[in-house]
């Protein structure tokens, strides 16, 4: 068994360690390290370049190192082969992390004590309760489903949005354009957690924020986004915040990554800013879970997390 093992930008060893452990018959090449191309069987990659891939003529699957797989979707030459992406508690557990803890800044007003800190003010805001907080979830995929989970577990009311309807039990579940449009007016908190597709892009946008409640308790909503980037219009969130449709954003990902110097987001008072980096992919999480995919594949089994192309997710 050959892999190629390419994330652009990442430092691999750790990784290579990790696979030959997982697959000690395997043989973990780089595109440092290739001379035959036609040998290789399996790539684990993130973000090659398009067009990489179709180099490899004789591959068999192709594990994206992380959740998403927008970069493949991308590339129109990729190869007509299964896709696997990862699924896994400890990324999972990372995201929700992420979610619970941009909600609490935002609902416990820390932007502002942090101001105040600094300025040496004893100032106290409206108190809100958890339960008078309506939070909205874009994707009840695996990373949405746990974070809508764990926020009600703090006593938010949760809401879900996915592109199919679904039933959950104690989870007010929506679907659709309609579907979000009536998310919408009862959110204060707007959490997006969805891939990258054609029918995604731009949708976090002027006219969803200006649909979002507008005079719930934290005096007007908020959106975080860890998702994807392409997701967002840059330009609308800043115009949100200014006319004040939205009053504050965190976001994990951009339109171009990393951020470009210059951008009003980095300064902005009411935006938290982090590198995409909100549940990042762990070598040792990743290698096995991706590793127990190949192996079933080898043994002519169904692997868990095969993406749909044509949903492109
Ligand atoms: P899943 O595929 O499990 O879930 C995707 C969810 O989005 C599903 O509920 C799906 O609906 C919904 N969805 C997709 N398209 C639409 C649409 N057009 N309208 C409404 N709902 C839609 O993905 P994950 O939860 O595992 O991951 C989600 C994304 O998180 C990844 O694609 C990636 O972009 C991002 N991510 C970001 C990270 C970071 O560090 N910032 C880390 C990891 C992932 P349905 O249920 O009907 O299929
Ligand atoms: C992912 C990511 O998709 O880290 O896993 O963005």
């Amino acid at each position: 068994m050959i892999i190629l093992l390419y994330a652009n930008g990442w430092d691999m060893d750790a990784w290579a360690t990790r696979i030959r452990k997982e697959l000690p018959h395997a043989t973990i090449i780089s595109p440092d390290t290739l001379t035959n191309p036609a040998s290789v069987d399996y790539a684990m990659v993130w973000k090659p370049e398009p067009g990489y891939l179709a180099g490899f003529p004789n591959l068999k699957v192709i594990c994206s190192l992380g959740a998403g797989v927008d970069f493949l979707m991308a590339d129109p030459d990729l190869p007509a082969v299964p896709v696997v992406r990862v699924i896994d508690p400890d990324l999972t557990g990372r995201m929700s992390e992420y979610v619970l803890l941009q909600c609490l800044l935002h609902h416990r007003r820390t932007l502002s004590y942090l101001r105040y800190q600094a300025a040496g003010i004893w100032k106290d805001q409206a108190d809100v309760a958890a339960r008078d907080i309506r939070v909205g979830v874009l994707g009840l995929g695996v990373l949405g489903l746990d974070a809508a989970k764990k926020l009600q577990m703090i006593g938010y009311d949760v809401a879900g949005w996915s592109r199919s309807p679904k039933l959950i039990e104690g989870l007010s579940t929506y679907s659709g354009p309609d579907g979000l449009d009536a998310m919408a007016a009862r959110t204060d908190i707007l959490v997006s957690l969805l891939p990258h597709t054609p029918e995604t892009e731009g949708m976090l946008n002027l006219d969803l924020f200006r649909k979002l409640a507008q005079n719930g308790p934290l005096g007007g909503p908020v959106v975080i986004n860890a998702g994807r980037g392409k997701l967002q219009v840059e330009r609308d969130i800043m115009e949100a915040l200014d006319e004040g449709s939205l009053i504050g954003a965190s976001l994990d990902v951009f339109e171009e990554e990393p951020l470009r110097d210059g951008s009003p987001i980095w300064s902005h008072p009411s935006i938290i800013l982090t590198p995409h980096n909100a549940a990042v992919s762990d070598p040792i999480a990743t290698t096995a879970y991706l590793a127990r995919q190949l192996t079933l594949f080898e043994a002519g089994e169904p692997m868990e997390s095969v993406v749909d192309r044509n949903a492109g997710y």
